[in-house]
């Protein structure tokens, strides 16, 4: 039997403000539904993060109400826990679904999918996320930072491994990666922990291709199906942006462009202009400058066509603002991230300052 793992998928991100971004999340999602529908799988398990946010529009709603109907026309259920960005004090937006009859809203009670009784936990917070006790050789699914992932990790693998789980899903951490055969933790009868990674690029870092997993629960073996997703180009800061831009124009059409500047050759105001030119749909240029080369510090926020962040930045370049101020500005209009974020955000840039 085996099973479609998604996550993170953030329907209604959209990123550095443009609809066509916010489109592309929605239609990868609509992929994802697709793939499970395809492959047959026995149900689509969802690790968090559906939305973007705590408030999805009518559209958004609307467009994932669809989504999950064909799901449920092709006899295939969504077992789903919430995420961080979209979870609210009341109920939950998964519930809503639930109560429609186009999801299930994994909790501390078993769903029992064939032989494998399915628990999940909805996010538990970044200080401390204990993953709960669940019966040996069952699938636990969890939207939380696991320690293998990030050293600051809320979720400790070793905890993990003594919770019963046979299988544990996860969401939160946008990357695919997987840990298997944890005989580090002898008592364990774990045998497959597993991020599927996001299905759109939330941020630049995230630079693999996006896609799904396929698991079968017997036998814990896992495949992969790569998304396709909007094309971002990376510019490294030992290349001149102009000329690559020119000697690879058609590759830039409709795509999102990030520019590590290295050297003071061209202004911002030039790249863009360029891969304006060359039909991109944004560019990011991101400052690898050493501190004493920059005559006049950017802001690090990104730089949209037909926006007003340029002219913001521009402004704001001309206070007489410290570096911190500007970073904090930085997040705060980053529209990558989510409002419910900023302060966590912040809270990470000023424990990295100490
Ligand atoms: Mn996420």
């Amino acid at each position: 039997m085996r099973i479609l793992h998604t996550g993170d998928t953030h329907i209604g991100a959209r990123q550095y403000g443009l609809e066509a971004r916010r489109s592309d999340f929605a239609r990868a999602f609509t992929q994802v539904i697709t793939i499970a529908i395809a492959e047959s799988v026995a149900a689509v398990i969802h690790a968090g993060d559906l939305f973007d946010d705590r408030y999805p529009s009518a559209e958004e709603l609307s467009e994932t109400v669809r989504a999950l109907s064909r799901l449920k026309e092709a006899g295939i259920p969504l077992l789903g826990i919430v995420g961080n960005h979209e979870q609210r004090r009341g109920v939950q937006w998964l519930d809503l679904f639930a109560e429609l009859g186009l999801a299930v809203h994994l909790s501390a009670e078993p769903y029992q999918l064939g032989e494998t009784e399915v628990y999940g936990m909805d996010y538990a917070g970044r200080r401390r996320a204990r993953p709960q006790q669940v019966p040996p050789g069952s699938l636990l699914v969890c939207h939380q930072m696991l320690d293998k992932a990030r050293s600051d990790g809320e979720l400790r693998l070793e905890e993990l491994a003594g919770c019963g789980a046979r299988l544990v899903l996860l969401g939160d951490y946008h990357e695919h990666r997987v840990w298997r055969a944890m005989g580090a933790y002898g008592h364990t009868p774990l045998q497959l922990v597993t991020y599927c990674g996001s299905t759109e690029r939330w941020s630049l870092d995230e630079r693999e291709p996006r896609g799904v997993s396929l698991i079968d629960l017997e036998t814990g073996r896992l495949d992969r199906r790569e998304l396709t997703t909007r094309s971002f180009i990376y510019i490294s800061e030992e290349d001149d942006p102009i000329k690559s831009i020119a000697a690879q124009q058609e590759q830039f059409k409709e795509a999102i462009i990030c520019v590590y500047r290295g050297s003071d050759e061209h202004s911002i105001a030039e790249i863009e202009e360029r891969a304006r030119a060359a039909g991109s749909l944004a560019v990011r240029v991101r400052d690898r400058r050493p501190q004493a080369e920059r005559e006049r510090p950017e802001l690090q926020v990104q730089l949209d066509f037909g926006d007003l962040d340029s002219l913001v930045a521009e402004r704001l370049a001309q206070q007489d603002l410290s570096g911190l101020a500007r970073q904090i500005d930085g997040i705060i209009r980053d529209r990558a991230v989510a409002d419910s974020r900023v302060d966590a955000e912040v809270n990470v840039l000023l424990d990295e300052q100490q």
